[in-house]
């Protein structure tokens, strides 16, 4: 029943089962004896040994030190074995059956390691780089990045725009470095939380995402070198988009003249999801725009 090994006597698996299918807590019961029959599949196929397993112990108790609120080294982990894109796809499967798949939304992506909460506050029309910022060694390389990204937050029933919508944004520096990996940059520098207008309109500076490896000075990192595996994310701005009545929605769009948009380290990345940065003219403050609109489920 349960793979190779299931003729021993040390079979565990039928008494581990047993004991865990007793609680009366309804969601566990249904998936504890399922991943307990997987994980120990999984050891007896492989024939895991003390020590390897013990290594894999270790590498999550060093991610759980080194994660922090700033920092979630075992969310990082599950990017890099595609979990977090598998959960995700697999929740916005069930809402869309749930909704009869009446509405197209835009699509979810992954949040990653790397959200805060409590971003800035911003006016409409004004930036996510902090102004302390212009004094730092990197900001040379940020003013050709610059970037005016504005657009509708709209309610995918009705198509109409939504005011008072929150639009949460959060993206790596020149450098791909986020604000709490770079001592370089300011607190909360390039994240921002905008209102959408009565119009439903937001308007921010921000930058062109670029190109970035996910950190390697974890086990993560360990891991996809152990594994030769590249840690290149395709350019990307995240955004965490709320509005009343509606499905908070979590995604990132991806710059579609990057090289990796088709071979993302942690398979966030959809065709659905990438834009287009065009030349903006007659601004100062940006050499390039997006105008990108984002429609919510109701609820
Ligand atoms: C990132 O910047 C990111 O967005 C994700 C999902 C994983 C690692 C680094
Ligand atoms: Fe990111």
């Amino acid at each position: 029943m349960h793979g190779k090994g299931e003729d021993s006597k040390y079979d565990f698996t039928d008494r581990v089962i047993a004991a865990t299918g007793q609680t009366a807590h309804p969601r566990l019961k249904q998936i504890m004896p399922r991943l307990l029959c997987h994980l120990h599949d999984f050891a007896r196929e492989v024939d895991l040994t003390v020590e390897e397993w013990m290594a894999g112990v270790e590498m999550i108790n060093e991610a759980g030190r080194m994660s922090t609120d700033k920092r979630n080294e075992t969310q990082l982990i599950c990017d890099i074995l595609g979990l977090e894109s598998l959960v995700n796809e697999i929740t916005s499967e069930l809402l869309l059956r749930a909704d009869g798949g009446n509405h197209a939304t835009t699509p979810s992506t992954i949040l990653g390691p790397f959200y805060r909460a409590n971003a800035p506050v911003l006016a409409n029309g004004s930036s996510i780089i902090s102004a302390s910022a212009q004094n730092s060694t990197w900001y040379h390389k940020a003013v050709p990045l610059r970037a005016h990204i504005s657009g509708h937050v709209l309610s995918a029933s009705t198509h109409k725009a939504i005011s008072n919508a929150v639009v949460d944004v959060w993206v790596a520096g020149p450098d791909g470095l986020y604000e709490q990996q770079d001592p370089e940059q300011p607190d909360m520098n390039l994240r921002g939380r905008f209102r959408t207008d009565e119009n439903g309109r937001y308007e921010m500076y921000a930058l062109r995402p670029t190109a970035y490896p996910i950190p390697f000075d974890g086990p993560a990192g360990r891991l996809l070198k152990l594994l030769d595996r590249h840690p290149y994310r395709p350019a990307h701005i995240h955004f965490v988009v709320t509005a009343d009545g509606h499905r908070a929605l979590t995604t990132q769009v991806f710059d579609c003249e990057d090289k990796y948009t088709t071979d993302d380290a942690v398979f966030a990345a959809k065709e659905e999801l990438l834009v287009q940065f065009k030349e903006r003219k007659d601004d100062d403050k940006a050499k390039w725009e997006l105008t990108y609109n984002f429609l919510l489920y109701p609820d």
